[in-house]
């Protein structure tokens, strides 16, 4: 089963409108039309409806960093999913370690946008992922087991395959760190046979799975050439326009 690559940079809180709308020309210049990797830029929301403008009649897809579950109402702060579709947003990432830490997001919660995000016609990337003293006692698949089964609660068969999963070990994000390729394969399988069990193997052949935790050109090509690695979901490196289409290219 062919898997199509996957290449989503997420930018975090970083790059005003207009420093988006630059970034996103320096892309597309050069990638635009790359037709054998999905590509995806998750600009923060303040940048949305620039970078929607920026990338009419491209192929590269965007990104929300987050959305709230409900449809509406008094949440002040937060966006919904319907509001991300009115910006032509395709995708949004959930669970993020960094919303888990800062924002105490549990596995609940995140379910009930992965469901929303669904229910909305958005492709979520649910992120999993272990701490390093979740690593080093032991637990890694374990916690990996739990935020995947608890992010897809309630997702039928039917919408799994519009669902991308993407596993970020937190003590490789933004630390410089990476997982050996090894260590991120065995993770990446253990997702794919959960995946089986919850839905059966066809439809768990056709989930992308992206490793995420400070990717770049220089690493990629290595993880990617994994059998369970379809992608990557970048930090740091998507800032930048060389090295994000370094990264696409890797992938290509
Ligand atoms: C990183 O690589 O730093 C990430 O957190 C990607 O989401």
């Amino acid at each position: 089963m062919i898997r199509r690559k996957l290449i989503a940079g997420n930018w975090k809180m970083n790059k005003t409108a207009a420093d988006g709308v630059a970034l996103i020309k320096d892309i597309t210049a050069e990638i635009g039309r790359l037709g054998s990797v999905d590509i995806v830029v998750c600009p923060p929301f303040t940048a949305l409806e620039s970078a929607a403008k920026a990338l009419e009649g491209q192929s590269v897809k965007l990104g929300a960093q987050n959305m709230h579950p409900e449809k509406s109402g008094a949440y002040t702060g937060e966006v919904s999913a319907e509001m991300l579709r009115s910006l032509f947003v395709s995708h949004v990432i959930l669970g993020h370690s960094e919303r888990r830490t800062y924002f105490a997001e549990t596995d609940a919660f995140i379910n009930k946008k992965v469901v929303a995000s669904l229910a909305n016609q958005l492709k979520p990337i649910l992120c999993v992922g272990e701490t390093l003293a979740e690593r080093e006692a032991g637990q890694t698949l374990a916690v990996v087991q739990k935020q995947t089964e608890g992010g897809l609660a309630g997702v039928t068969a039917e919408q799994i395959t519009n669902v991308v999963i993407a596993y970020e070990p937190v003590w490789a994000i933004g630390t410089g760190k990476v997982a050996t390729t090894a260590q991120a394969q065995e993770v990446h399988a253990f997702i794919r046979d959960l995946l089986t069990k919850l839905y059966g193997a066809p439809l768990a052949q056709k989930i992308r799975i992206l490793y995420g935790g400070s990717m770049k050109p220089s690493n990629a090509p290595e993880l990617l050439a994994e059998k369970d690695i379809d992608g990557g979901l970048i930090g740091g490196a998507s800032l930048e326009a060389r090295s994000f289409i370094d990264l696409v290219k890797a992938a290509d």
